[in-house]
């Protein structure tokens, strides 16, 4: 067993039942025209840290260890998206409405893709998902058991709604998670920070963040 050096103290990484999971590094929340758009978002906050995920996802694949992607998204006739998801807030585009990157949010839709950037790879799992956590309606937990992985490292975004969802989902089934402070972003920098210290806080009471060097040391 090797530590990885985290906060808010020494991460027990079990390599061989280890995975990332890269949340919804999407078009729609990184460009403009797009669902974090719509909301009235700075999107360019999130596109600062796609470098950072992507030496990460490199890593990982170098390692050997399984890289798992996320989408926020749903079917074309809305089936899968509950009214009061649709009709919350005031955006400029609702969900399912047609943006300048097709309809927003939509599985297949061009602004619904992951930025080639991070594009996954044969063989990576790619899970589409309706809500903002990565467990309910989807087969996540199943896949996750069937390939042993009991510890999470997560990439993503936002950092307070889709991967601290997700992450604490992941808590309560019993993983061990792991969130890299420089390959996660908010729109609001403070709600990333306050994020961060809620995950950590009690004894890591949801996980553990740590820097990507160290993660990256300790898996290669
Ligand atoms: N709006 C916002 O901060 N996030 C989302 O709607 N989805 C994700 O976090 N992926």
């Amino acid at each position: 067993m090797t530590d990885i050096k985290a906060q808010p103290f020494p991460f027990p990484l079990q390599r061989e039942a280890a995975a990332l999971i890269v949340i919804d590094m999407q078009r729609d929340f990184a460009e403009p025209g797009g669902f974090g758009a719509s909301l009235g978002n700075d999107v360019s906050r999130i596109t600062r840290i796609i470098p950072d995920v992507k030496r990460l996802i490199a890593g990982f694949r170098s390692a050997g260890l399984p890289v798992i992607h996320t989408m926020e998204c749903h079917r074309p006739d809305l089936s899968d998206l509950p009214p009061a998801k649709r009709d919350r807030g005031n955006p400029s585009l609702r969900i399912g409405d047609k943006g300048p990157m097709g309809r927003i949010l939509i599985a297949g839709e061009p602004g619904t893709a992951i930025l080639p950037e991070l594009a996954p790879i044969d063989g990576e799992i790619v899970i589409e998902k309706p809500g903002k956590g990565a467990f309910y309606a989807t087969g996540l937990g199943d896949i996750l058991m069937r390939k042993g992985i009991k510890q999470l490292v997560f990439a993503g975004v936002t950092t307070e709604v889709c991967v601290q969802t997700t992450m604490r989902e992941a808590n309560d089934r019993g993983y061990e998670c792991l969130l890299v402070e420089e390959a996660t972003e908010s729109y609001f920098p403070e709600f990333k920070s306050a994020a961060i210290a809620m995950i950590q806080a009690q004894g890591a009471i949801v996980g553990w963040t740590a820097h990507i060097d160290d993660i990256l040391e300790a898996i290669n």
